[in-house]
């Protein structure tokens, strides 16, 4: 991100990760030679040419003896737009499998989902951040953003300054939700029903926007029929959250003028996700508050290019451009940019999880880039042996992550000060990263490695190692796209502070003639109308369901997992800076003092935690501040304290998003 003190994304500010990324890179724990398993079995430093001659033999063999979709490709949120576009050009020209996804479906691929579904087109925010302070009443619903983006707090402290009000939602008192005018703490799992009951109250209360939903959008009746069946005394009874809260809720939502929903991860990371988030966005549809100034839903994203890492083709289903891959024109396009035939390119693959576990039975080897799931993917300890149960692994990574751990190749790669390219952030919002350092010896980029790959697999050209010559084929290939990045330049980047999606190139009406106007970039989505082709929005008829897994006589708690402020996603750079692990020192279970006292545990305590899937032990962290039902485990850390031990794999069946959120469990009492 911009220093720049007036940027107007994160005015200026940097959170304690941002300020610790130095530490990052001149780590002597960084990776600087590529590492190859050797007969020992032990990872030893080898040339860049026989590492890169050692994966390209693998895949080789693979794709020789078990056909093209032997080969998966797992790819990150984290990769610059051109990363993502030329991995996915890669798993689709270079390897013809259809087996790449990436770890952006276990973050934001509900919202996604539900965003197509209601809009016609998903991106995070479809306002700029800064139109936050304007509106008045913000509902935050599973964020802690106080500490995962505490940049953008001071868009909610400036809302509350000007008079608006923030609710926030989480089964926890975070951080967050202590500067909240309101705070809920539904039971995890059942933000559906708790969205349901609070249209059940709009309607009860004649606060529908009869008009708005009659012009600008379809399907109302059926919502409203769903919404009925959801009695504010049912919703109490499964969610927690008492009726006249409930009540204070709709109130405070609808006297405003204006109001926003944004939700993050804790309503999303559920086997109904796409539904639950169905459900807000109808909330704002009833109420007219969406494709409006100041109002709408939004999806506050993740990783540092959470939301370009979804447009550009390494997920499953998906061509650059944010087109799909099933859609014969969406394939001619690309095909052409590409210079292939489109019949050559695969299918849709499978999702993240459905990918991880089918490795060593029907995939038998992987090219991971930017993800760590021996940490992150969910019951991890299963993922893990399908990992080890692979023919052959290579990992480009920055340090040795627990996964590049078991790779028969790693190759060391630069990261983000030490290389040129574009992210594109939750409001859509393009923007162009200069190298500012010199890489150390010895490390090559993303880019290189997969023009090396090409090369040595019998595809010399159309792998250009140059970021803004990818970006300038990537330009052509979004082309017509949802997500239209054609007048893009490199240079408007520079001039700009970024451009926002879409941004069609303009063509003169006249042939031969040409025009000066740029496209200026869309900073605010659907005021005139949605992306949708009759260009309104879609009511989803959704009604609430339970998580994949109760609580029972067995399991009686329910485990929830997040994050804190000084560690990152699966730890793997982040656990090697001595300040970070100082504030953030390993895994811990947030408990509530009646459930520690049930246990006999006290303050530090190990507890184990036991589901279905495994067991984590971790020391007790006793507070009010959470539900009696319910614990919490940040999921930073591998090994014994590892919460992913834990977690459930189903999945939500639009986004294929797994149920990160809400599991059952036991706990223990661990014996020193
Ligand atoms: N410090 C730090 N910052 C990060 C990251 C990090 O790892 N560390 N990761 C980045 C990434 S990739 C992402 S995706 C974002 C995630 O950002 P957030 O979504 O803010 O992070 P989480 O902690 O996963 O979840 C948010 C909250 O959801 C609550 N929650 C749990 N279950 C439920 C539920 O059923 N319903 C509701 N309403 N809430 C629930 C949790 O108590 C938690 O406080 O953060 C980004 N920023
Ligand atoms: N229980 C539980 N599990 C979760 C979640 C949760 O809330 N609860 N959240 C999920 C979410 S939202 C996410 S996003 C995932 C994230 O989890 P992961 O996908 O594991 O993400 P990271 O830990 O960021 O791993 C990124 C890896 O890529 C490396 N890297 C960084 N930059 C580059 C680069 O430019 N190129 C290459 N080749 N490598 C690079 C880093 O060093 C690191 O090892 O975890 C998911 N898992
Ligand atoms: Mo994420």
């Amino acid at each position: 991100m911009s220093e720049r003190a007036d940027f107007p994304v994160n005015r200026g500010a940097l959170c304690g990760k941002g300020r610790t990324a130095p530490a990052v890179l001149s780590t002597s724990v960084r990776l600087s030679s590529p590492l190859v398993r050797d007969e020992s079995g032990s990872l030893v430093p080898a040339s860049w040419d026989e590492a890169l001659d050692r994966i390209a033999e693998g895949l080789r063999r693979t794709r020789a003896e078990y056909g093209a979709d032997g080969v998966g490709v797992f790819g990150g949120g984290g990769l610059t737009n051109e990363k993502a576009y030329t991995l996915g050009k890669f798993a689709r020209v270079v390897l013809g499998t259809s087996q790449i996804d990436y770890n952006g479906r276990f973050c934001m691929s509900s919202a996604a989902a539900a965003g197509i579904k209601a809009f016609g087109l998903d991106r995070g925010l479809p306002f700029p951040l800064e139109d936050i302070p304007k509106t008045g009443c913000v509902i935050l619903v599973g964020s802690n953003l106080a500490e995962t983006m505490p940049p953008s707090l001071r868009f909610f402290t400036e809302l509350k300054e000007n008079g608006g009000t923030l609710i926030v939602i989480d089964p926890r008192r975070t951080k967050t939700a202590e500067q909240a005018d309101l705070h809920l703490a539904p039971r995890p799992g059942t933000d559906l029903a708790l969205a349901l009951g609070l249209l059940h109250l709009v309607i009860a209360e004649g606060r529908v926007d009869e008009e708005y939903v009659q012009e600008r959008t379809v399907g109302w009746e059926d919502a409203r029929a769903a919404a009925m069946a959801h009695w504010p005394e049912y919703v109490e009874r499964i969610t927690g959250v008492s009726v006249p809260r409930l009540r204070e809720t709709v109130r405070l939502f609808c006297e405003p003028e204006s109001a926003m929903v944004l939700t993050a991860r804790g309503p999303e990371q559920q086997s109904k996700g796409t539904d639950t988030v169905g459900a807000w966005i109808n909330l704002c549809l009833a109420t007219g508050r969406a494709g409006r100034p100041l109002s709408g839903y939004g999806c506050l994203t993740g990783q540092g290019n959470g939301q370009g890492g979804r447009e550009h083709g390494q997920k499953a289903d998906q061509l650059p451009g944010y087109r799909k891959l099933d859609d014969p024109e969406a394939r001619r396009h690309v095909a052409e940019v590409w210079g292939v035939d489109p019949d050559s390119l695969p299918g849709p693959g499978r999702s993240a999880y459905e990918l991880l576990d089918a490795l060593g039975t029907d995939i038998k080897s992987l090219l991971l880039m930017a993800s760590n799931p021996v940490v992150s993917a969910p019951r991890a300890a299963h993922i893990e042996e399908r990992i080890r149960s692979l023919d052959f692994l290579a990992v480009c990574d920055v340090v040795l992550s627990e996964t590049a751990a078991l790779a028969d190749v790693v190759l060391p790669v630069t990261q983000w000060a030490e290389e040129t390219g574009t992210t594109t952030n939750l409001e859509g919002r393009v923007l162009l990263r200069r190298r500012a350092i010199t890489p150390p010896d010895g490390v090559r980029s993303d880019l290189e490695v997969l023009h090396e790959l090409a090369a040595r697999l019998g595809v010399e050209k159309g792998f250009p190692t140059d970021p803004e010559a990818v970006f300038e084929e990537l330009r052509r290939a979004s082309a017509g796209g949802a997500a239209d990045y054609s007048g893009i330049t490199y240079g408007r980047l520079v001039e700009e502070d970024g451009v926002f999606w879409p941004c069609p190139a303009v063509e003169s009406p006249d042939a031969g003639d040409t025009t000066d106007e740029a496209h200026p970039g869309t900073p605010r989505l659907f005021l005139d109308r949605f992306a949708t082709p009759d260009g309104r929005a879609r009511f989803v008829p959704v009604t609430h369901r339970a998580t994949a897994e109760e609580p029972d006589d067995e399991y009686p708690v329910l485990l929830t997992t997040g994050r804190v402020v000084a560690q990152y996603q699966s730890g793997a750079q982040t656990r090697r800076v001595a300040e970070l692990n100082a504030a953030a020192p390993g895994p811990f279970v947030e408990l509530h003092p009646r459930l520690a006292a049930r246990l006999g545990a006290a303050e530090g305590d190990p507890v184990a935690v036991v589901s279905r899937r495994g067991r984590a032990v971790a020391p007790a962290r006793i507070t009010n501040a959470i539900r009696p039902d319910t614990v919490f485990m940040p999921f930073h850390w591998p090994g014994e304290g590892r919460a992913n031990s834990l977690t459930n794999p189903a999945l939500d069946p639009t986004s294929r998003m797994p149920e990160f959120k809400a599991c059952a469990v036991r706990l223990e009492a661990v014996r020193p």
